[in-house]
């Protein structure tokens, strides 16, 4: 197994795909996603395009459906839900399916779902996605970061970073063999530094403060915390999503 960590979509190579993707929205998408999984989502369906998402949506059975939607942080009007993951309990989100729209997330999984496997990862699902990553040995894994709108996001960073370090301490695989390229070593240093004390980088960063000045200090909370919930997002079809177990 060789991993990869690519900060942003952007800077995932367009020539290529890898056996398995690790998509990465730690603020807020892929822990929306894992959470609504563990509480009994049927799947979540994944869009870029708001357009295309309600045109897909429309066909599916009204009372099996949510429309679930961020931009600029906020929840689109006229939606079901926005993109906190602490709105999707299983009283709201049981046997239904989520469409999903947001800013980044959503793009990020749209530019690796041609690839043979594609999962979701969060801190607050890490080991869940060691776990799979370890068990069935892809020969490369890209572990992608969401970023904002091109630019890098430290929280998604250090999430592979978190997924890397877990990686090599649980294998028998030489450094040399496992790193694909510096910026795993990048994100493992920056996981390392900022590993017990996650929620405080969260309050630091671009991100967090913006989902602050939406009154998001308790998402911040949610996503900060490690290995949580034990779900696998996987890939059924691409951008459709269900939980592994
Ligand atoms: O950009 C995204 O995909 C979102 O996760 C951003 S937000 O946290 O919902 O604002």
């Amino acid at each position: 197994m060789k991993l990869f960590v690519y900060h942003t979509p952007e800077d995932t190579p367009s020539d290529l795909l890898p056996d398995c993707a690790v998509v990465i929205d730690v603020l807020r998408a892929t822990t929306t996603i894992a959470t609504a999984l563990d509480a009994g989502a049927e799947a979540v369906q994944a869009f870029s395009d708001m357009e295309k998402l309600k045109s897909q949506a429309s066909s599916w059975q009204t009372d099996k459906r949510l429309l679930a939607g961020e931009r600029g942080g906020l929840k689109v009007e006229g939606f079901d839900l926005g993109n906190s993951p602490l709105t999707c309990t299983p009283e709201v989100v049981k046997g239904k399916r989520l469409f999903l729209t947001t800013t980044n997330g959503t793009r990020a999984l749209q530019r690796v779902e041609k690839s043979p496997c594609v999962i979701t990862a969060a801190q607050i699902n890490r080991q869940a996605a060691v776990n799979y990553l370890l068990e069935t040995q892809p020969e490369t894994v890209w572990m992608v970061g969401s970023g904002w709108q091109g630019d890098y996001s430290v929280e998604d960073t250090a999430c592979a970073g978190a997924i890397a370090q877990s990686i090599f301490q649980q294998s028998d695989i030489s450094p040399i063999n496992l790193f694909g390229n510096d910026e795993v070593i990048g994100a493992i240093a920056l996981y390392e530094q900022w590993k017990d004390n996650l929620l405080n980088v969260f309050r630091q960063c671009s991100h967090g403060q913006r989902l602050l000045k939406l009154k998001g200090d308790a998402d911040l909370q949610y996503c900060s915390q490690t290995d949580i919930l034990n779900v696998l997002p996987i890939q059924k079809e691409p951008g459709v999503l269900v939980s592994s177990k």
